[in-house]
């Protein structure tokens, strides 16, 4: 099992998008364990995006997810990192598939709605920046075993 950070950022929420873009987890299987509706301050933005500090987007991308409220979400599933990042597409809107999040909803390139842990050690870093302890909240769901295969003795 893994677990991922998932941002629906400030475009996603101005545009009435959030329900449409967390169905597609809930659709594919995926669990949501937390969730919340956060308006991220400079230094959060700063941890979190530390990775693309000096790159000319960089300004531009903290004004951006610093500008108004987005919802952070914790989503878990066997392998949910990669296939959220499939879920949402190629970074830019402009290039990302339809039928993947970004490649449905929109067309701008900064604007690209959500962004998605990128490897386990980012999932594991980013959902420590975001949620405490208390604020993942993992529960048993009842369809689990039609989700998964679970005849094995593991979710298959
Ligand atoms: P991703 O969000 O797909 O993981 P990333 O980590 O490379 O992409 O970049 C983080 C965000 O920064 C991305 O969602 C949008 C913005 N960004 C990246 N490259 C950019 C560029 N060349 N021009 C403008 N914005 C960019
Ligand atoms: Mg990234």
């Amino acid at each position: 099992m893994q677990t991922t950070l998932i941002i629906l950022k400030p475009d996603a929420v101005q545009r009435g998008l959030m329900g449409r873009i967390i169905s597609r987890f809930e659709d594919k299987g995926l669990q949501i364990i937390g969730a919340k509706m956060m308006l991220i301050s400079p230094e959060l933005a700063t941890r979190h995006y530390e990775v693309h500090r000096g790159k000319p987007f960089y300004d531009k991308l903290l004004r951006f997810m610093t500008c108004c409220p987005v919802l952070v979400l914790a989503i878990q599933g066997v392998g949910a990192i990669e296939i959220s990042r499939k879920l949402m597409g190629a970074t830019f809107g402009s290039q990302a598939e339809p039928g993947t999040i970004r490649g449905d909803f929109g067309v701008s390139n900064g604007f690209n709605l959500i962004h998605g842990s990128d490897s386990p050690e980012s999932a594991e870093r980013e959902i420590s920046l975001f949620f405490t302890e208390q604020e993942l909240l993992p529960y048993d769901r009842a369809c689990e075993g039609w989700i998964y295969d679970i005849s094995g003795g593991k979710p298959e």
